[in-house]
């Protein structure tokens, strides 16, 4: 992957569609989405991904705007149930570019949980859902489950969907069912990643709620642990498919940390993208 641009530091908060919504989406839907999901030919939403400026349907953030300290614009800090020494703020110890990021500083236990969030209603999510995020963290994912980013599911009785880790790897975890994505089989492990630390990271998935499916990608690369694309596959979607009626619709995008056991972190968040095309690294 080609270095990401540096991100223009125009005020770019509220950016709404710019073109005719409904339209373009449907056909880029009708067109990729399903394939994409299945995982062919990945690559070839990349051509042209990199460009420079937000080039998303939905919004960006670079968190350049704000003037330090706590989240401002769209974001808001959430504590959901409790609360205890987790914080979010602003600053620039590690900014991609030199810049400003979000950092977290995570604890354990679960009501040391803190989270970063903003609403999702100004994004078609109905057309698919396609988030870039760029993370950097200080301390490895332990082998309890810790998530990093959730989002509510208003057809899972508003239970989250959840990003993370398990057994040192990445992994996505639904919390009405607990199910894993990839199964906590060794197997199902390796075909995950581990997060490094120490510097930054670019995640993206692709979340197809009307069909179900989910797609992630590390650094630009399809994670096949990370995958569910409507077939069950043993150590990897598996578990997750034996819930059949699975179409999330979510309403809003977290970053945190959240940890139910062991597990604490500092992590920087940078240059998100949210659109219903894949933005790239
Ligand atoms: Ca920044
Ligand atoms: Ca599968």
């Amino acid at each position: 992957m080609t270095p990401p641009p540096t991100p223009p530091r125009a005020p770019r908060r509220g950016r709404r569609l710019r073109v005719p919504a409904a339209v373009a989406l449907a056909v880029a839907l009708t067109a990729t989405g399903v394939s994409t999901a299945l995982g062919a030919d990945p690559g070839a939403r990349l051509v042209g991904a990199a460009a420079a400026d937000c080039g998303t349907d939905g919004f960006c953030e670079d968190f350049e705007e704000m003037d330090g300290g706590a989240p401002a614009g769209r974001w808001g800090v959430e504590t959901r149930d409790c609360s205890g020494t987790g914080t979010a703020t602003v600053d620039t110890e590690a900014g991609r570019d030199g810049g400003q990021a979000l950092r977290i500083d995570g604890a354990d236990g679960y009501c040391n949980h803190v989270f970063v969030g903003t609403e999702l209603a100004d994004v078609d999510t109905e057309a698919g859902l396609y988030v870039r995020f760029w993370v950097r963290h200080t301390t490895e994912l332990p082998q309890q489950h810790v998530t990093f980013l959730a989002m509510e599911d208003v057809a899972d009785n508003s239970r989250d969907l959840r990003m993370g880790g398990q057994n040192a790897a990445l992994q996505w975890n639904r919390e009405s069912d607990d199910a894993t994505l990839p199964e906590q089989s060794p197997a199902g492990v390796a075909l995950s990643e581990p997060l490094p630390v120490d510097e930054w990271v670019c995640l993206e998935y692709q979340l197809d709620g009307a069909n179900g499916l989910l797609e992630t990608w590390f650094n630009g690369e399809q994670v096949v642990g990370l995958v569910v694309d409507g077939v069950p596959t043993h150590d990897v979607d598996g578990q997750w498919l034996n819930r059949a009626d699975w179409a999330p619709e979510v309403v809003d995008l977290r970053l945190g940390w959240e940890s139910y056991g062991e597990g604490a972190d500092t992590l920087w968040y940078d240059d998100i993208a949210v659109g219903t095309t894949r933005t790239g690294c």
